[in-house]
């Protein structure tokens, strides 16, 4: 069995979205064969040095999981900077976007295929850019934090996360990319937009975000299943 998981957006480890996570890891990692997380599992990620509160539980979450099941990890546009000292302390396994885990299924967070909205697009390129990133990497830890601060209340101010404001894919550029890989189904996350939707390529999954609960897609005995769980009242 595996489990795919996109969007928790986590911005602290006392939250219900952490203690959501920490509950489903428990209850499946012994029944899975893989994890997957698909992009954005934390709302900001500000470099591999982080030694808050959040970075700190979820590596502890994640190597703990990983005793018992491979944990794997796709960058999404919120933690594009995890890097290889995350995946060496976490065990996870960093995947690139998109990746085929088998002759038939793709996997992506999904902001590539969101081609109608070219402003993103090219601040996607920037953050994706080894010369950017290696700028912010060279900033203070603290500068890091404050800049993280400054870009989410900005984002927040435009409502950046809530689904109406997040551009959908664009079909054809999907198609384009199904018929590439020879795939027939995607899984994807990013859009808010969870469901299951049949094209002439075959279906696509799509994760929804952690907000009034969570989501998950199982593949169990080749069969998909969309689940949305209800998340603990209380961190
Ligand atoms: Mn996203």
């Amino acid at each position: 069995m595996q489990l795919f998981l996109s969007d928790l957006h986590l911005e602290s480890e006392h939250s219900r979205a952490f203690s959501g996570l920490r509950a489903l890891l428990q209850a499946e990692r012994d029944r899975c064969n893989a994890i997957y997380f698909l992009g954005d599992l934390v709302e900001v990620w500000v470099g591999d040095d982080d030694d808050g509160p959040l970075a700190q539980a979820l590596i502890s979450l994640l190597a703990e999981t990983a005793e018992h099941c491979p944990v794997f990890i796709m960058h999404g546009n919120r933690d594009f900077l995890f890097g290889s000292q995350f995946c060496e302390l976490s065990r996870a396994a960093l995947l690139s976007d998109p990746t085929l885990i088998d002759q038939r299924t793709l996997l992506a967070h999904g902001d590539a295929f969101c081609t109608d909205d070219d402003k993103y697009q090219n601040v996607r390129a920037m953050f994706r850019s080894s010369a950017w990133q290696t700028q912010i990497l060279s900033q203070s830890l603290s500068d890091r934090r404050a800049l993280a601060l400054t870009m989410r209340s900005q984002s927040r101010a435009a409502n950046a996360n809530k689904a109406a404001n997040i551009m959908d894919v664009n079909e054809n550029e999907v198609a384009r990319v199904m018929r590439r890989t020879g795939a027939s189904i995607l899984i994807h996350g990013h859009t808010h937009r969870p469901g299951v939707y049949h094209h002439d390529w075959g279906t696509r999954y799509v994760l929804g975000a952690w907000e009034r609960c969570g989501w998950l897609l199982r593949r169990r005995a080749g069969q998909f299943q969309l689940e949305c769980f209800c998340l603990p009242h209380r961190a």
